[in-house]
């Protein structure tokens, strides 16, 4: 007979998983089993410092109260109604988001990917119906390393071998440029061109940051051309780089905005395409939708968390805490630390392959206490709650630094 969960030490549970799960992670051996804030305890009750916060779904940190209150208010009123039917909760989260973001109209969807493939519908359908691009013809100009998600279409133009081997037939369509080059953007753009996807900083490739006037030039490129810009927020966006969104820092406003991750407060998914109304305005009734897309409790949530991001103050936090966070790296830069790129609280850090692979140093930090994750090779990403203190981030620099200087 099985054991009841709360019975079972981290090493039974991690041992049950196998069996029975697909084998499509690798995760770090621990076993959480509650959270509140920046911290996370195991099945042993042991406490770790999250320095990853759910790939940036836990901007707010675990269980925010305010969004916790506003997810128990609306479980006690009504979570589903599908968009067969209004609900009185979809029209402030629609209009609070376009105002926060400041674009016209809002496409509420649940997953970060069906975000992405919906901007991908509606960049195709203003492409034919707006620009006048001839029937299936349209092109999507995307960036080389990017990462948008695991859809079939999605990974047909990834151009990580691991996520896309072995699961063609790809879609069409789309056209891959190095990022970051402009010239080479304005070579692959044409009258086919219904829009250029970007990640205004490439999470997945290791926090990668675009020269300073990339995002800007984009933006230029873009106009000038007649096609859209599409910018993926899912995990740069919500305060994560200091700003509400990470385009900001170059004043840019794009055509079309992807948001997830944060926007459901690390409670439920929640994603949304946020566009001006000349191209959303494309979508009539029957050629898109969503059976949660919109519903109350997310709608409620995800009010809740436009509401936090109003006051300003988890982006000035970031901002001011990412200085934090950029000089304790910067002190760390050879001794054991090769380079590092930060914006706001969010940081890819390349550690001396010589001390070990992301994955040892995310294993070695676990053990520490801090939880963390490597994105390729010798490089771990960084990005804590934007609740984090001075004190807990400077902590887990203390540890960082300890973790490699005990070398291999
Ligand atoms: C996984 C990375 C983070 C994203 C951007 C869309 C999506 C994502 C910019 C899709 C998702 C994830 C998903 C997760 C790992 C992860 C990730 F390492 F791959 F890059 F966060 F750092 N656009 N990012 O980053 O959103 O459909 O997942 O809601 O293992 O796939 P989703």
């Amino acid at each position: 007979m099985t054991a009841p969960a709360h019975a079972r030490t981290s090493g039974d549970l991690i041992r049950a998983e196998e069996p029975v799960l697909a084998h499509n992670y690798h995760p770090l051996p621990v076993v959480v089993a509650r959270a509140e804030g920046t911290w996370v305890e195991d099945v042993e009750g042991r406490r770790y410092l999250d320095m990853l916060a759910g790939y940036s779904a836990l901007n707010f940190g675990h269980r925010h109260p305010v969004l916790i209150e506003a997810a128990h208010r609306q479980l006690d009123r009504l979570t589903l109604t599908s968009r067969a039917f209004h609900n009185d909760r979809l029209a402030e989260f629609a209009e609070r988001l376009a105002a926060l973001t400041g674009l016209d109209m809002v496409l509420p969807m649940n997953t970060g990917a069906e975000a992405v493939e919906s901007g991908i519908k509606v960049a195709r359908k203003w492409a034919y119906d707006v620009k006048g691009v001839p029937a299936d013809q349209a092109t999507i100009v995307v960036a080389a390393e990017n990462f948008h998600g695991r859809t079939t279409t999605i990974v047909s133009f990834s151009t990580d071998e691991s996520a896309r081997a072995g699961f063609g037939p790809f879609t069409p369509g789309f056209r891959i440029v190095p990022y970051n080059d402009l010239a080479a953007l304005e070579a692959a753009v044409d009258e086919t061109t219904a829009a250029v996807l970007i990640e205004p900083i490439q999470g997945e490739a290791g926090v990668l940051i675009p020269d300073e006037g990339y995002l800007a030039g984009v933006r230029e490129l873009t106009r000038r051309k007649g096609c859209l810009f599409i910018a993926d927020e899912i995990q740069s966006g919500l305060g994560r780089t200091g700003r509400t969104l990470a385009v900001e820092h170059e004043d840019v406003v794009p055509d079309v905005l992807l948001l997830g991750k944060a926007l459901g407060g690390g409670i439920v998914p929640v994603s949304a395409v946020v566009a001006r109304r000349e191209v959303l305005g494309v979508l009539h009734p029957g050629e898109h939708g969503s059976t949660f897309g919109g519903n109350p409790l997310a709608a409620a949530v995800g009010t809740a968390v436009v509401e936090l991001l109003e006051t300003g103050e988890f982006q000035r936090r970031a901002a001011e805490l990412g200085l934090v966070l950029r000089g304790g790296l910067a002190e760390l830069v050879g001794k054991g630390v090769t380079g590092f790129r930060a914006r706001g609280l969010w940081a890819g850090v390349d550690v001396d392959p010589a001390i070990g692979t992301g994955r040892e140093i995310s294993e070695r930090l676990m053990r520490e206490g801090i939880l963390v994750k490597d994105t390729h090779g010798s490089t771990i990403r960084l990005a804590p709650p934007l609740t984090i203190t001075a004190g807990e981030l400077r902590s887990a620099l203390g540890v960082l630094e300890k973790v490699l200087g005990e070398g291999n």
